[in-house]
Order: structure tokens, then C-alpha cells, then sequence
């Protein structure tokens, strides 16, 4: 708290009109944006498959009937776009990467994780930050079933990261030793994405790494 590059994302901190707190640099929309890297795969739920493996013990493939018949969570969450939007109380259904995991058994040296999508778009995230509670592969939002421009029939929900952390048309996760960067990660982007310190871009990573944070 006492670091000025944490000060500075910590004093623009401000409420949003509904009383919901805002992370740094980011504005309250009603309005569920669509970003996207480029066209909205449609994958029909019989031809749609999601595997979880690389470093574990069991790896995991589920079909659609497979992986509708795991245990589903109700979720309400605020999510965060790197571009600015922050959207506030989002409900979903989806089911934890608790429950997934669990059943994969990550082994001893697994420390990172690669989201790959249906068509081609590929995330970096650490497999702490898919543990504990925080992340779910989401099927239902708004009680009803995903639309595939928001990544219907399944996305990965990360939302204590930047939303781009957050993939759409989720195809297979995969457990790595080390970090590695994917699409936007590779394009500039932060390896972390935490907005509450502002991590936007890789030089955001580098200067709070030099200031120790
Ligand atoms: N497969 C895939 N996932 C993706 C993206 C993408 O282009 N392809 N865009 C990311 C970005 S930058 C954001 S902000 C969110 C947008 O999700 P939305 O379109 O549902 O708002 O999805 C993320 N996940
Ligand atoms: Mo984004």
C-alpha cells in the first residue's frame, strides 16, 4: 500500500452509481459488450467436446451430455474488460474448476495453465488463480444457455482477472510447468491481468515487478 505503483491504481479506485467498486481506469456499462479476435465459432453441443490434461494425473475429455451431468454452481459475478467496461452482478451457471480439477488431479509441477478455444484463441493463466472457488466453465448466463457470441455452448470465467483471461468457445485446458503467453498475452498484454493494479500490458507487469510487487 505504501508502493506508488499501487497507490496509484488504489486512489483512482472509485465507486460505480450502484455502489459496486470500480478497479482502476474502468467504467460501469449495463450493456454486455462482445469482444472478440475474430469470427464467433458455432459449435454445434453433439460435435462439442472439452478435454483437461497436460500435467495430470487422469486427463479428462467430456462430451455435451458428459460434462452437463457434472455438478452446476449459481454464480454472480463482476467482470472486467481490459478495454475499460467493468460489468457488475452477471449471473451464470457453470460448473467449478474445483470440481474439474479434482477429478484430473493436477501433478506435483503443474503451475500454469493454457486455455485453447475453438477457433484458435489461446489464454496464459496461473493454476492457482482457477482454484478455490475462483473460476467456472460457464454454460447458462442470465439463466439462459450461453450465446456463442459470448462463447456459448461453454466459456471459461475468470472474473478476478481482466475479462480477455476469460475464454470464449472453450475447448481443452491444459496444465504446463511454466507460463507461457497466448493470443493477446503475445500481442502486448499482461501474463497476470489483475485490475485491481492495473495490469493492462506487459510493461505494467515489468515496472511492477521492478518496484517488488
Ligand atoms: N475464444 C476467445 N475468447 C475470448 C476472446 C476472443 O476473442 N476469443 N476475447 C476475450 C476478450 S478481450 C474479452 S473482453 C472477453 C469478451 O467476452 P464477451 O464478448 O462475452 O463480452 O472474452 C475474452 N475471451
Ligand atoms: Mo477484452
Amino acid at each position: 500500500m505504501q508502493n506508488p505503483f499501487f497507490n496509484r491504481g488504489f486512489q483512482r479506485k472509485r465507486p460505480a452509481p450502484t455502489g459496486h467498486v470500480l478497479p482502476p481506469g474502468q467504467y460501469e456499462t449495463q450493456d454486455f459488450p462482445v469482444l472478440s479476435a475474430g469470427p464467433t465459432p458455432r459449435i454445434a453441443t453433439a460435435k462439442w467436446s472439452f478435454a483437461l490434461d497436460g500435467l495430470v494425473e487422469t486427463p479428462q475429455k467430456w462430451n455435451w451430455a458428459e460434462f452437463n451431468a457434472l455438478p452446476h454452481q449459481d454464480l454472480t459475478v463482476d467482470i472486467h474488460c481490459v478495454t475499460q467496461w467493468s460489468k457488475f452482478g452477471t449471473t451464470w451457471q457453470g460448473v467449478s474448476l474445483d470440481t474439474l480439477l479434482a477429478l484430473a488431479g493436477p501433478k506435483q509441477e503443474a503451475r500454469y495453465v493454457m486455455a485453447h478455444c475453438y477457433g484458435g484463441y489461446t489464454t496464459n493463466l496461473p493454476l492457482a488463480d482457477l482454484t478455490g472457488g475462483k473460476a467456472f466453465i460457464g454454460l447458462l448466463y442470465d439463466g439462459k444457455p450461453l450465446a456463442p457470441e459470448h462463447g456459448g455452448p461453454a466459456r471459461l470465467v475468470v472474473p478476478h482477472l481482466y475479462f480477455w483471461k476469460s475464454a470464449k468457445w472453450i475447448q481443452r485446458l491444459e496444465l504446463l510447468a511454466d507460463d507461457a503467453p497466448g493470443f493477446w498475452e503475445r500481442a502486448g498484454y499482461s501474463m497476470y491481468g489483475d485490475p485491481w493494479k492495473e495490469q493492462r500490458y506487459r510493461d505494467d507487469d515489468e515496472d511492477q515487478a521492478a518496484a517488488g510487487l
